[in-house]
Formats: structure tokens, sequence, C-alpha cells
């Protein structure tokens, strides 16, 4: 199970390069104009039980924008509605909605802070209901200033932890079972993953990594299968100016392992075999259920400075031997919002670009011969192109495309 945070490469650079925030603050007041039934009726529900001028507030980190979360807790087909907020100078507070005859509160939690920045929901305790983890904060960045609640709602709300972290995730890991990697990061000083289960009536650390603290920072955390057997995490980091790492973490019946390094405290250094010189999140390309982390390589023959150069990106996964084979590559133009499927059995490939990102070509090494070329243009003219694909701001063309090899080319989300 993917967890969160879908890393984008501009995204990163943006974060890396500009050293800006990633997130906006994405709060509303009540009562906004026009909203569809459903949302109006819970907004005129909530106003019994919270005062008219209270701010809504929704998870900075994430895909969730509505202030009104939807989402079936307790498993009975009927979705709740969950609804955080901030009222005056006070500090976070969360109120759960059940449609009965009407909309009604069944319960409410609070945390500190001033920020939701994190939400999940998760059944930690696997009796089929879910919990709801409130990652809370006093600032929109900072990672020293987050605290986790972990509240069981089911009768009464039971706070099962309150802790403070800077990232965490949860899943199901096969022998281990439902689990919470938090981790605790302060650059330079602390990086300790660990590994929380249930254990009569608390979610306790069960065990604890300690991982090399020299990092920049998390960019993406995946979690799931990392070889055909075993469970665990794929967390990949910055390293240095723009480059990046993946820490895989294996997950086998409680205990964390760092998959290639035995050693704590280990430094970042360029022999590590995740090591690529941007980030590039990990994720399953082949839709294996298997987890695959990126490296970059040269294209052949490349005589570009490392801002200017069209990387391949190659996928590995780890077989039952923790051996790496590749898996799929790519070719990414982040400018443009494409990415080009290198197929396997093609021979090594050159890659021509334009300084402007807008015609690439791959281009077989020994003969020269175009494999795959696209051309993004704000014109809609079509003559002597194919057209591959098009969008309200640009036309994507190519003239190499044919009908077997245009599965080749596809549009990926870039957010700016
Ligand atoms: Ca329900
Ligand atoms: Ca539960
Ligand atoms: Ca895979």
């Amino acid at each position: 199970m993917k967890q969160f945070i879908k890393a984008i490469f501009l995204l990163v650079l943006f974060l890396y390069l500009a050293g800006c925030s990633l997130f906006e603050s994405n709060t509303s007041l009540m009562s906004p104009p026009a909203l569809p039934d459903a949302e109006e009726k819970i907004l005129s529900a909530l106003n019994q039980y919270v005062s008219s001028s209270a701010e809504l507030l929704t998870p900075l980190n994430g895909e969730q924008s509505k202030s009104i979360i939807l989402e079936d807790l307790d498993g009975d087909g009927e979705e709740e509605a969950i609804v955080f907020y901030k009222e005056g100078t006070g500090t976070i507070k969360g109120i759960v909605l059940a449609k009965k005859d009407k909309w009604e509160k069944v319960t409410e939690i609070s945390g500190e802070g001033k920020y939701l920045y994190d939400l999940v929901f998760f059944d930690m305790n696997e009796d089929g209901q879910k919990e709801i983890f409130m990652g809370t904060s006093y600032s929109k960045t900072e990672e020293g200033s987050r605290v986790l609640f972990v509240y069981d709602i089911k009768k009464e709300p039971v706070l099962l932890l309150e802790e403070s972290y800077s990232y965490f995730l949860v899943d199901q890991f096969g022998s281990t079972g439902s689990a919470l990697g938090l981790i605790k990061f302060q650059r330079g000083t602390e990086n300790l993953l660990s590994l929380y289960k249930m254990k009569d009536n608390n979610l306790s650390v069960i065990d604890g990594l300690k991982l090399d603290p020299y990092i920049n920072g998390y960019v993406t955390l995946n979690s799931g299968k990392i070889t055909p057997n075993e469970w665990g995490m794929m967390l990949d980091v910055g390293v240095g100016a723009h480059s990046g790492r993946t820490f895989i973490i294996s997950v086998k019946k409680g205990k964390l392992k760092n998959v290639f390094s035995d050693e704590e405290n280990e430094s970042a250094n360029e022999e590590d075999p995740t090591f690529k010189a941007s980030i590039v999140g990990s994720e399953d390309t082949n839709q294996d259920g298997i987890l695959e982390y990126a490296v970059l390589e040269d294209p052949v023959a490349a005589d570009y400075s490392h801002a200017d150069m069209p990387y391949i990106t190659v996928f590995y996964q780890l077989d039952e031997k923790r051996e790496p084979q590749v898996v799929s590559k790519a070719f990414y133009n982040y400018t443009f919002g494409y990415k080009i499927s290198i197929p396997l059995e093609w021979p090594a490939v050159k890659i021509k670009k334009t300084d402007d990102w807008k015609h690439v070509e791959m281009i077989q090494g020994d003969n020269e011969m175009v494999l795959f070329d696209v051309y993004v243009s704000e014109m809609k003219r079509m003559d002597h192109w194919e057209k591959l694909e098009e969008t309200d701001d640009y036309v994507y063309l190519s003239k190499t495309v044919t009908n077997e090899n245009k599965h080749l080319f596809q549009l990926i989300d870039v957010v700016e």
C-alpha cells in the first residue's frame, strides 16, 4: 500500500533549490456559498457544536482539500463526516458526525498545535474500525514541531498515542501485522525510525532503527512489499545539493532492518546502490505489488551539465535474494509533463534534446536511428507531425510514432 506523499520531481526541485514551503495553507471560513446538499446539511449540523467563527482545517500534507472529510470509520458501509477546526487562538479540535435521521455528533477529539499537518485513517488494532491518525503542528513547514495523536473512537475516544514526529506511515507488514512507522528527524542530530504496534490497548514501540542523520529530509515514504517475499518500506530522502537515496527497510516479525547497510549511522555516500543525482520517488512501476527504487543513468554519449542532463530513470526491484533487477526504464520530461517508456529490449539510447526541452529524440546509440521523438508545440499545427496528445497548453507531436510504439508516450502529473 502506497502510504502518502506522491513526490514529484518539480516539487522536490522547488523544495531543495528554492527552499520554499511545499504547502500552502488550506483553511477556509465556515459558511461558504453554494455547497452541495450533503455538505450544507453537515455544516448546518456542525453549527450546533462549533462556533460559526471557527476556522475549518484541511491537512497540509496530502491530497485532501475539503474541510468536510467523508470516511466510513466503523465499517458499516455509511460514511461519517470528520471536520477539524480551530477557534480563535485555540488549538486543533476534531469532530465526528454520523448520519442518523440527521447528522449528529458522535465524538470529539483534540490535539495540540495550530495546523493539521497529516491525517490518516487506519485500523491499527484490527477490530474492523479505523483509528484517526492526526498529525498536528505549530508551524506549516518545520518538521520539529509535529505531534501525532492517534485516537480510537469506537466508544469514548481513547488516546492510543501522543508522540512528536517528523513523518509517519501505517500499513500491514506481513508477519508483523498492522504497524506504525514513525520517524523523528533533526538534521545532523537524530534520524530514528520507530515501529509501533498495539500492545495491551496501547500503541507501543516494538523496534527502532537509527538512520543516517546527515540527509536533508524525507521526500516520499512508501510501504509494501520490498521483495517478492518481504514487507517493508522504501523511504526516499534528499542528500547533498540535489541528490537522493532510498532507505530500503525490511519489516519482519516486528524487526526493522536497513537492507543496504548493517552499520548504524552510516553516512551518505555514492556507493549506496540507491544513490541518484536528483531525487526520484520509489513506486511500483510494473504493478506487480512489489516496490521499486529509482536510480538515474546518463544516456549514451551525453554531453550535458547536471541541470540539463536528460537522465534515464531506471527502476530496480529486489528479487528473493535481495539482488537488484531492472524492471522498467523511462525518460521523464518534467518541464512538459510527460514520460517516454524505454523498452528493456532497446539497445543503449542516446538522447538529443533542444535547450528548451521541447524537442526530444531517443536515438539508437550505434546507428543514429531515431527510435522515438516528441515535439511539444503551443501551436495546434499538424503538418508532417502525428499528434500524441493534447492538453490545454500544449500539443505533443511526433514524427516516429506508430500504432505499435504509441503506448510508450504518457502524460504525467506535475504539480507546480
Ligand atoms: Ca460508518
Ligand atoms: Ca480499530
Ligand atoms: Ca513492482
